[in-house]
């Protein structure tokens, strides 16, 4: 299988330009190819994953990635179909801008990746250029057929926003002419932008400029709700924010309806190693070995195999009830994870139940542990009496509450 057919059979391909020209470079040659991040947050997120392994394939198949980070395109704002973005500083911009290229610096190859940022070139321009060597090339007329754009005539656009995709061309003009640069991806929300940019290279670099563009489906949940959004909200990519067990649990529980397309686009697992789950799922459905190999490849990918492990063995614990085994670092996962409180020592039981929200009330507390539902550290207490000291914590801090089967809280002892 080439590669071209490898993105296809993956479903990594929607849109193409010019599809004999971008076989012949992804296939024939070996050639740059950039994808953008704007440094909208302090992290990317489990929607960047399906690029980030699309670029790692192409460097499995001997092409180099240009990761761009938008330092200044993120002060612009790439218009959302929603509304009007809230303007970032050049500080926040920085900052994120710092964070998104150490995080896409993990996954590349150091040696080869290249990274750039478009705040380099984008700022000199000044605005009398701007207008005249950029913006005469495109019509009005073009601009607002743009479907983000026709999205947000009913809301309103700036003209702020409106601009973005001429900045988006001349990076891709820019990076054509410095770089050598012959292929721009993005997810399908980026095909404007792309074509903008294929527009401005064909307008300044002649008919025979050899540029191409192709974007990715956007991910979609077969339930039609949103990929990537836990019920506390989006997966960040950096794991002071979604632990790598939450991470591990998102993917685990995946549907059967969305687990082969997501080991396609997500992990770099083999056709053979896709269908042979493939084939698990559909004899032997209750096994969930495509979701299992799933959550350990996306995991693996995002955080190394120190912290799967470490989500296993913590997955484990919350399964079996028996923590005593847990690391320090392990209990700290769950702390991000679990509803959690912070406790005086000498607390009793019935207080902390409402404190970590296992009980909503002292009384309903009480009646509880009176039906014996409540144990701390996997052992039933009855004793209304109870109280919580340093003694009973792992790690001289963390105490384990449980009330019926599943309801989970942790407790930490000042
Ligand atoms: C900026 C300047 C360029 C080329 C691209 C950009 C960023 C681009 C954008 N991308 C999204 C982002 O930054 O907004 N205008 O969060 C997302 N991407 C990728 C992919 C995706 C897109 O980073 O579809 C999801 O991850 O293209 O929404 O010269």
């Amino acid at each position: 299988m080439n590669l071209y057919e490898d993105l296809l059979w993956r479903g990594l391909i929607k849109d193409v330009s010019n599809e004999e020209e971008a076989i012949r470079l992804l296939n024939e040659e070996s050639v740059k190819f950039y994808c953008g991040f704007d440094p909208t947050g302090e992290s990317l997120t489990v929607g960047h994953l399906v690029q980030i392994v699309r670029m790692l394939l192409l460097e499995k198949y001997g092409h180099t990635p240009i990761v761009l980070i938008g330092g200044a395109t993120g002060l612009i704002g790439d218009p959302r179909q929603t509304s009007e973005r809230k303007l970032l500083t050049l500080e926040e911009s920085l900052k994120n801008a710092d964070k998104i290229r150490n995080q896409l610096s993990l996954f590349l190859n150091p040696e080869t990746a290249i990274f750039v940022n478009n705040y380099e070139w984008i700022k000199d321009i000044d605005m009398i250029s701007f207008l005249r060597d950029y913006g005469k090339h495109f019509s009005i007329n073009y601009m607002l057929a743009k479907d983000t754009v026709q999205k947000r005539l009913d809301v309103g656009i700036s003209y702020t926003e409106f601009s973005y995709m001429l900045i988006q061309a001349i990076d891709f003009l820019h990076l054509y002419r410095t770089h050598e640069c012959r292929i721009q991806f993005g997810g399908s929300d980026q095909w404007g932008n792309i074509t903008t940019g294929l527009e401005l290279i064909r307008k300044l670099e002649g008919d025979n400029a050899k540029a191409v563009g192709l974007s990715s489906p956007l991910l979609l949940k077969a339930d039609g709700s949103k990929f990537g959004k836990s019920e506390s909200g989006a997966l960040w990519l950096d794991q002071d924010l979604t632990s790598p067990y939450e991470i591990y649990q998102y993917f685990v529980n995946a549907s059967d309806q969305d687990v082969i397309n997501y080991l396609k686009t997500l992990t770099l697992l083999s056709k053979e190693d896709i269908l042979v789950l493939e084939n698990s799922l559909k004899t032997q459905p209750e096994l969930r070995e495509a979701q299992k190999k799933l959550a350990e490849e996306v995991t693996k990918l995002i955080h190394g195999q120190k912290a799967l492990d470490e989500a296993l063995r913590v997955t484990d614990a919350l399964f079996s009830g028996e923590f005593s085994d847990l690391t320090l670092n392990e209990f700290k996962m769950i702390e991000k994870t679990l509803e959690s409180a912070e406790i005086n020592e000498g607390l009793a039981l019935v207080d902390v139940l409402v404190e970590t929200k296992l009980a909503s009330s002292k009384r309903e507390a009480r009646q509880f542990i009176s039906s014996s539902a409540v144990s701390v550290n996997g052992e039933k207490i009855i004793d209304l009496e109870y109280v919580l000291t340093k003694d009973k914590t792992y790690h001289k801090r963390y105490v384990m509450m449980r009330r019926g089967k599943k309801k989970y809280a942790l407790v930490m002892i000042k």
